[in-house]
């Protein structure tokens, strides 16, 4: 019998193997294009998902945005089916505070920022200098506030053109300011007290007792005695059942606000913002997205100001 040539068995060994190798790469290519196209089927089921929670969404917003919805209306919560909801809310621009107004008449309000930014937690010499600094950053001038921050610091830090001379165009911007850092790191969450496109003044109906605290200069229990009352009987503000105040003066009774101090004071505050606030949370399934939509009205017309998405739990 004549064997193979031994060359021979050789080369067929090698071409089996090199087929071998071929039918795994194969594989291996098939079963990623495979897993390749669940991923995309997946994110495409996700994406047409996040779009339905949006619709839901706008529903809220657009039901919320009718000059004669009122705060609390059974209208704005609604379960459309088992995997389909959404949940509106109205409030205003002024339950926050207004950066710009605050820095608008530093020698009156500044006080209002010093006391916030002590009570997250810097001392009242820090706080003072990154007020001193955030009014710099506004002020036409170029003369430092006490220990303030004008154009020869930021230009030895190689920063040039800053501070920009003129009111805030978006909260972000402060991030900018000299020795804020410090505000961030006490307080990550500080933009939640600020707004930059209420009225000015902070809306006692809406605001927090912290921010009332400090914009009326007043104790911490007489703040939290006016929410209990504005918010009514079941204690939640923006329900059917809160009794908002009429008048500012009214409010700064209940506030204890002592003589000589309520005209200064009253100019901050206010029982009403044409600027409204409107929340919306629509969900699909697990899936929920946030619209905050900023309205400003002008009796019965409204105008959009900011348009805000954002995906939530
Ligand atoms: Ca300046
Ligand atoms: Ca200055």
């Amino acid at each position: 019998m004549k064997a193979f040539p031994t060359n021979h068995l050789k080369l067929r060994g090698a071409a089996l193997m090199a087929i071998l190798w071929i039918v795994a790469i194969l594989s291996i290519a098939v079963f990623s294009a495979t897993q390749f196209l669940f991923i995309e089927l997946e994110s495409e089921s996700n994406a047409s998902s996040i779009f339905r929670a949006e619709q839901l969404a706008d529903q809220g917003i657009a039901l919320a945005a009718h000059p004669n919805t009122k705060q609390g209306d059974p209208l704005l919560t609604q379960q459309i089916s088992d995997t389909e909801s959404f949940f509106a809310r109205i409030s205003s621009e002024g339950e926050r505070l207004n950066l710009n107004a605050l820095l608008e008449n530093p020698e009156d309000d500044r006080i209002v920022l010093d006391e916030l930014f002590t009570r997250w937690g810097l001392r009242f010499d820090e706080s003072q200098e990154v007020v001193d600094a955030l009014i710099d950053w506004v002020d036409e001038d170029d003369e430092p506030t006490n220990s303030g921050a004008e154009k020869d610091l930021y230009l030895g830090l190689e920063r040039t053109n800053q501070p920009f001379n003129r009111p805030f165009e978006v909260l972000e911007e402060a991030e900018m300011v000299y020795g804020f850092q410090r505000v961030i790191a006490a307080n990550p969450d500080w933009k939640e007290a600020f707004t930059l496109m209420s009225s000015g003044a902070l809306d006692l109906n809406e605001a927090p007792a912290e921010l009332i605290v400090v914009a009326c200069e007043c104790g911490e229990a007489a703040a939290e005695q006016l929410v209990e009352i504005r918010n009514g009987f079941d204690g939640i503000r923006g329900t059917l059942d809160d009794e908002p105040f009429g008048d500012v003066e009214t409010a700064l009774q209940i506030l204890a606000v002592p003589t000589g101090f309520e005209e200064r004071i009253s100019a901050r505050v206010s029982v009403k913002d044409e600027a409204k606030r409107l929340v919306s949370v629509g969900r699909f399934g697990t899936i929920a997205v946030e619209r905050i939509v900023t309205v400003q009205y002008t009796g019965d017309r409204g105008e959009i100001r900011q348009w805000k998405t954002r995906r939530v739990e």
